[in-house]
């Protein structure tokens, strides 16, 4: 073993220990008033022992200054689904999502190749000087609930795509459509009026078209778009297309149709739409990555496996944007008796891969014209 490699170690068991330890003395003197700043000051060598943790393991990953990145933010009203659907590209539960208002800041996700785990700091007052720390949903979720309102930073890789020559950076943000918060509506118009972003997508509810807060919406856009110097790309992803019941008559063709005409209606011409299950796809990657699923979960899964045998349709078939079947689909749909090729099918069902040709030919689009 390298001299490196043994130092790598030491740090390592170094850094498990004083968390370990920081953790009960913490434990301990909080009960105690008069130990508090104590445990206070050994929390903070925990933090600083966490940080130096998160910093040695991606210390060798490369990020150059000078790339450019390539900015993406996420709009829509209230439970749309923008933070699964972001999930589902990171291919795990990592921003906080729930079926009431959730995401209450701007979280901005840069993806780096080969990154180990998640990282994260918050933005506001002196933002550079602000540590690095490993992050999970929990962590996340906290950062979510408190009362700041700066900027989440995250930095991992998104598996999926590949930053040769650009960096992607997502940006989720909280719908603005939330009459509890005020604030909401802020943060995400600040961005869309001073961000440096080339695509926008904007997630519809397939279960809750045209409601009223999405015409509003649609509107602010229309309007902070034409104020805009350059041209931004709009993608319009159709979320929770699995929800739609064809033997309701609820037809994903229609749907797509008939959202094509009233975004025309709104004023965005040739609206590029593509139908998504976020949930389907999210759910179908933490399974690859052999996460348990809930028995609710799993039960949701084993249904639309059951469609797809079926031969239910793939909802990336329903899209406005040109692009063709992969012959893969096909042979996966045939063989979706074995796992793998079975949580391979659900991706594909979900049309999750769609968007992320969108954004990985966003990325090489960008850079041939720098
Ligand atoms: N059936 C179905 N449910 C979905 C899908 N995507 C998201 N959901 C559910 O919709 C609810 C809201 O999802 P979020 O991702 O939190 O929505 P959001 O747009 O980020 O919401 P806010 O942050 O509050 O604005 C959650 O219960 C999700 O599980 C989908 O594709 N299909
Ligand atoms: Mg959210």
């Amino acid at each position: 073993m390298g001299f490196f490699r043994k130092l790598g170690d030491a740090i390592d068991s170094t850094v498990e220990s004083v968390s370990e330890t920081a953790g009960k003395v913490y434990d301990y003197t909080k009960e105690n008033p008069v130990k508090a700043s104590v445990g206070a000051a050994v929390g903070g060598v925990a933090a600083l022992a966490m940080q130096a943790k998160a910093q040695k393991k991606n210390a060798n990953i490369k990020v150059s200054p000078l790339k450019p990145v390539f900015e993406v933010v996420v709009m829509a009203t209230m439970s749309a689904g923008k933070s699964t659907l972001i999930n589902a590209l990171i291919g795990q539960d990592l921003l906080p999502s729930s079926n009431e208002a959730c995401t209450s800041r701007i979280f901005k996700i840069e993806d780096i190749d080969e990154h180990q785990g998640f990282t994260a700091r918050v933005g506001g007052g002196d933002w550079e000087s602000n540590p690095w720390i490993d992050v999970t949903t929990k962590t996340l979720k906290e950062m979510n609930d408190s009362i700041d309102d700066g900027i989440v930073h995250i930095q991992g890789d998104i598996p999926t795509i590949n930053n040769h020559d650009l960096r992607l950076v997502i940006y989720d943000t909280p719908g603005p459509n939330n009459s509890q918060n005020k604030q909401h509506e802020q943060l995400t118009k600040q961005l869309l009026h001073d961000g440096n972003y080339g695509l926008i997508i904007y997630v519809l509810n397939a279960t809750q078209l045209h409601v009223d807060d999405d015409v509003q919406l649609l509107h602010d856009l229309q309007q902070i778009l034409s104020e805009k110097d350059d041209c931004k790309d709009v993608v319009f992803v159709l979320n929770k297309a699995d929800a739609l019941d064809e033997e309701l008559g609820e037809s994903i063709e229609l749907a797509v149709k008939e959202l094509t005409l009233y975004l025309e209606r709104h004023g965005f011409k040739s609206p590029q739409i593509l139908s998504i299950s976020s949930r389907v796809a999210l759910s179908a990657r933490n399974r690859k990555n052999n996460i348990q699923l809930t028995r609710k979960e799993d039960r949701f899964l084993g249904g639309i496996l059951e469609q797809i045998e079926e031969g239910a349709p793939f909802l990336g078939d329903y899209s406005t944007l040109q692009e063709t079947i992969e012959s893969h689909q096909i042979e996966s749909r045939l063989q979706s008796n074995n796992t793998e090729q079975s949580i391979e099918s659900l991706i594909l069902y979900s049309g999750v891969k769609k968007l992320e040709r969108v954004l990985q030919k966003s990325l090489s689009n960008v850079s041939d014209i720098n």
